[in-house]
This record gives structure tokens, sequence and C-alpha cells, in this order.
């Protein structure tokens, strides 16, 4: 089946600015006549989602494996819903996705390939784009400490991961800029991938 719709998702370190961005991108697209939809993950709305957020809220304790294999179910439980949008020529921003998954889980020391494992078979954007902030720039801009991940030391090797699971296909702009510069950059990004989407594109799976 063809997919005439581009869809993406942002990844970067906490306080990069993704989500703002993401809202900013779903808006735009709208505004050009384009049916587009925010999509978060965790997507702390549903019962998995739940669970993940009362970890990250310090309020349960789970082991590193079970909340890794938690995320990665959250992104198993919308896929089907997922295909269908996009099938429907939705065009889905995502605010992160498997590539948090695997940055984040591995930080704490897990195997990247075991932290992959789980999300084979989940569908592949056409496109990761990362917004790349500093450490520090990022933590001067709300101050970290309100969930469980948002620890400078934590963070940075999260950094370090991202830099591993980095490859060519990935669009990286510079999130230090100013929030409409990087709103620019990034609509010259998703109007670009519109282009090479026109002729449709088949859904593919994640590390196939
Ligand atoms: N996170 C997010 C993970 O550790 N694994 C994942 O698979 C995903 C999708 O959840 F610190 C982490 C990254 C972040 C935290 O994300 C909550 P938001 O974007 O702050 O809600």
């Amino acid at each position: 089946m063809a997919l005439e719709v581009p869809w993406l998702f942002l990844e970067g370190l906490d306080r990069c600015g993704k989500t703002s961005q993401c809202r900013r991108l779903v808006s735009y697209l709208e505004g050009q006549g384009q049916s587009a939809e925010l999509w978060r993950f965790p997507d702390r709305s549903t019962s998995v989602g739940k669970m993940i957020s009362s970890y990250l809220l310090n309020t349960s304790q789970l082991d590193d494996r079970t909340i890794h294999l938690l995320f990665s179910a959250n992104c198993w439980e919308k896929r089907s819903l997922m295909e269908t949008k996009l099938k429907s020529g939705t065009t889905l921003i995502v605010d992160r996705y498997y590539y948090s998954g695997v940055a984040f889980s591995s930080a704490k020391g897990l195997d990247f390939e075991w932290c992959k494992a789980p999300e084979m078979g989940l569908l592949a954007p056409d496109l990761v784009v990362f917004l790349d902030i500093s450490l520090e720039k990022a933590a001067e801009r709300g101050g970290y400490g309100g969930e469980r991940y948002e620890q400078l030391e934590f963070q940075r090797k999260v950094a370090q991961n991202y830099k591993v699971l980095h490859d060519a296909s990935w669009k990286v702009v510079d999130a230090c800029q100013h929030i409409e510069d990087v709103e620019k950059q990034l609509r010259e990004i998703v109007l670009e991938s519109v282009m090479s989407c026109q002729n449709g594109k088949p859904l593919s799976n994640l590390w196939s």
C-alpha cells in the first residue's frame, strides 16, 4: 500500500524544545491544508502509559528492563492506529519514539542490542529529526528535577547514546538557535520530505 504522506519524529534531550516545535509543525501543516496530528511517547493516557508516568514521577519503582519493555509496549499498543492514520493520509509528527527508548535505557547500562530487540517491527518513519542542544543550555532552560531522568549526569550519557544511534539519514537541527529559526528549518525539512514522498512510499518496519 502506497503512503503519500511523510511522517517524522523529533528526538533530543529533555528541554531541547521538541514539544513546542512539534506543536508548531502540526499547526503549520494544518494551515497548508494537510491533515496532521501530534503524537507523543510515552503516551501517558493508556494503562501502560500510566505505569510509565508513575515510574517517571518517582511514585513507583521498576526494574530497568521492565520499564524498557513498558516503553516498548506503549509504542506497540499504538502501532495499528498509527498505520491506519498514515494510510488514511494523516501526517504524524511524533514527539519521541523508539530512539528515546534505546538512548535512555542504555544510559542505565543496558545493552544496545537488547534494547533494540523489542522494537523490531514497529513502523519506521520517513524522517528522524534530532534537535541538538548542549547539556548546559538544556539545563539552563527550565531546570531539571521534576522527573526521574532530568539529571545532568544522566542526560550526559543519553547524549552520548544518541551519538551512537545517529545515522546519516537523520536531520540535525541546532536547537540553541532562536525558536523561530528552529521552526523555519523544520518547515523546510518537512517540505523536502513531502516532495520526496510525492510518488508514494511504502510503510516499512523498524530495524529490518
Ligand atoms: N523515555 C521516553 C524513555 O526513557 N524511553 C522511551 O521509550 C521514551 C519514549 O521518558 F525523559 C523518557 C525520555 C524522557 C521521559 O518524556 C519522558 P517526555 O518527552 O518528557 O514526556
